[in-house]
């Protein structure tokens, strides 16, 4: 890493030629892998518990997916729209090595801007000029913003998602408020199906696997073992993604513990299916979420 590191910031290596950033500073301690511009860990000084899920058995390799932390998807959501033989689910984006722009503390917080820039295997999979920035504020709060500017002669199509993993003392004493009333698209079921959440409180007793529509965050997850509350905010978003893999699809992971289905549940800011957004030549989309945690009485 070329550029100087401020004190609270440190370069280290997660495995062999996988480096990344190690914060401490009076407000929090993170960890974020140039590999995908990968936040793995992220805990405010006022919790007592990491905030990030990241599987004890993540696959720490160039080319591979890190299972847990924040993957960076983009630039489509899940399977790729026309042709998903061809290319990795999720996208290209958190397979990749980025390149650390600047990193500074203010305040307490970590702010770190990362590229994502050309590779032979980017330019194998992704049609088009872009310029790609991650940029994460970390600290009492964790954001972080996946910006896309077109710097193709035309439009262009940018799916994705900020695929949050957040860790929780168990699945079963886990709730989510916020998403009452809203639209989803249950793509767990077989064949998917259209619904609209009547429960104030959502809990999980089975895979589930739901895109909301419409600007329907912040979301809330309660954590009564933890008495705490996460809030995940967002922008740049009209759909949500709710993700617990649960047991059956828990055990087909691979870089997954069987079990570990009970101690993760994902809230993804999402531009997912008809969300898709379409950059004329030269503009920018921000993709945007933000955690904020609350220790409840
Ligand atoms: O965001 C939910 C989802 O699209 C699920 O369908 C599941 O595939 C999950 O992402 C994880 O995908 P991954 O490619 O990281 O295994």
């Amino acid at each position: 890493m070329p550029i100087t590191l401020p004190n609270g910031i440190t370069a280290i290596e997660l495995a062999d030629d996988y480096p990344a950033l190690q914060i401490e500073t009076a407000d929090c301690s993170a960890t974020l892998a140039l590999n995908g511009a990968h936040l793995t860990h992220w805990q405010p000084s006022h919790t007592a518990h990491p905030v990030i899920y990241l599987s004890p058995t993540a696959i720490l390799q160039q080319g591979k997916a890190i299972r847990g932390g924040v993957p960076l998807c983009w630039p489509w959501f899940n399977a790729h729209p026309t042709d998903p033989d061809s290319h990795p689910s999720h996208g290209v984006a958190r397979i990749e090595r980025w390149d650390l722009i600047s990193a500074t503390v203010e305040d307490g917080s970590a702010i770190i801007e990362l590229e994502l820039k050309a590779s032979p295997v980017i330019e194998a999979h992704v049609p088009f000029p872009f310029q790609l920035k991650a940029l994460f504020n970390l600290g009492q709060t964790c954001s972080i913003v996946l910006e896309t500017t077109n710097l193709a002669k035309e439009n262009i199509a940018v799916g994705g998602a900020l695929h949050s993993y957040f860790s929780l003392s168990h699945i079963d004493n886990a709730t989510v408020t916020g998403l009452q009333h809203t639209p989803y698209l249950d793509t767990a079921a077989r064949p998917e199906k259209s619904a609209v959440q009547t429960e104030g409180e959502l809990r999980f007793q089975a895979e589930t696997d739901r895109i909301y529509y419409g600007s329907d965050l912040p979301a809330r997850i309660h954590d009564a073992e933890w008495k705490r509350s996460i809030v995940v905010e967002k922008a740049g978003s009209l759909t949500s993604v709710v993700w617990n893999p649960w047991i059956e699809k828990a055990a087909s992971l691979g870089d997954l513990p069987d079990a570990d289905y009970q101690r993760f549940l994902c809230i993804e800011a999402a531009n997912a299916r008809h969300d898709t957004r379409i950059l004329a030549p030269g503009s920018t989309h921000r993709l945007e979420t933000r955690f904020i945690v609350e220790n409840l009485s």
